[in-house]
């Protein structure tokens, strides 16, 4: 089922949002503005934005490392995710986490640690608690395939099976774990199937397809929501870029990318706006107007803004005791 034609528009706003924002973040992490290491998502906009939009504000947001295009579509201010990861005062994080730690617990986007996997297994916590609060808030966790080889990832879907969590295991196969091809470090064919073992219902879906990602992920939403547990889904996208901003990716052959690259999440999408449901050329250019706006306007902001103040080194080193998230 095609998804309205109002909705794919608004996920396409959503994708050129991420294509553009990953591509400026590049340009900065590469001249030295930003940081620290920089993740970039660009080539899985479909997976990111379709994923999010499956979801409600309400639902635990677990990103990872390459977590840019995640974290601007939770509802946090977008100028304050991008100052987080220009380190600046203003960010979401007060400049204290940077691109791999943003988090804004007010929209339930519950950030990451830098640790592989880690999530898996705190995000456990989030779904037994809307298990006992009664509530039917999912625990959707964002990794990567080489992520999914890591010991906690078999502890985390062991529990959420035998309990029956309202857990979504989101497996971004972006075919490579740093250079590791994932037909390299997995038994599988397809990693999806890894959730056999456990029981856990599972598919592989064209992770550049917007529209499948939507539906498949509404699908184990509504699966979670309705108290039948966990579900893996394996999205098969690619990352255009290295690893990290900057890494010229030698490991993997010109041909394959450029394959994928004939396989934009973009472009695919904006082709079918303007061929089957007769979009006008002139509102996806608006739209793409809009992006450029938008983002220059928050990287003005982000470079006019200050350093963290050295005086608040020590703030938010404890957490407050009873805090509601
Ligand atoms: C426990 C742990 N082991 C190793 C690393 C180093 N590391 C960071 S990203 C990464 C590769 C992750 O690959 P994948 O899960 O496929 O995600 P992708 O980078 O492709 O999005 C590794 C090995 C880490 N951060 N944590
Ligand atoms: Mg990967």
């Amino acid at each position: 089922m095609a998804l309205l034609k109002e909705r794919l528009l608004d996920l396409y706003y959503k994708m050129v949002l991420i294509r553009e924002f990953e591509e400026v973040m590049d340009i900065y992490a590469k001249n030295g503005t930003i940081p620290g290491f920089v993740h970039l998502g660009i080539g899985q906009e479909a997976s990111q934005a379709g994923i999010v939009d499956a979801l409600k504000e309400t639902d635990y947001k677990y990103p990872d490392h390459r977590g840019h295009g995640v974290s601007i579509l939770c509802g946090t201010d977008r100028k304050l995710v991008m100052a987080e990861i220009f380190g600046k005062g203003t960010g979401i994080n007060g400049g204290r986490g940077g691109s791999m730690h943003i988090n804004d617990i007010k929209v339930r986007n519950m950030g990451f640690n830098g640790i592989q996997g880690s999530t898996t297994v705190t995000a456990l916590g989030t779904a037994f608690a809307s298990v006992y609060k009664g509530n039917k808030d999912v625990s959707v966790i964002f990794m990567g395939d080489g992520t999914l080889g890591e010991g906690a990832c078999h502890e985390s879907i062991n529990m959420a099976a035998t309990w029956k969590l309202p857990v979504l295991y989101c497996v971004i196969n972006n075919q490579y774990a740093i250079s590791t091809h994932y037909r390299e470090s997995h038994p599988q064919k397809q990693l999806a199937t890894w959730a056999d073992g456990y029981g856990v219902p599972n598919e592989v879906v064209d992770g550049n397809d917007v529209e499948a990602v939507v539906e498949a992920t509404e699908r184990a939403v509504e699966r979670a929501r309705n108290g039948d547990g966990p579900t893996l889904i394996e999205y098969m996208t690619y990352r255009w870029q290295g690893h990290f901003a900057g890494d010229p990716a030698a490991y993997r052959p010109d041909e394959e990318l450029q394959e994928w690259k004939n396989k934009c999440p973009v472009k695919r999408t904006k082709a079918r706006l303007l061929d089957v449901h007769g979009f006008p050329e002139k509102i996806l250019s608006d739209i793409e107007k809009k992006v450029v706006d938008e983002v220059q306007s928050m990287l003005k902001f982000c470079l006019e803004s200050p350093e963290p103040d050295t005086k608040e080194a020590l703030k938010h080193v404890y957490a407050g005791f009873g805090e509601e998230i």
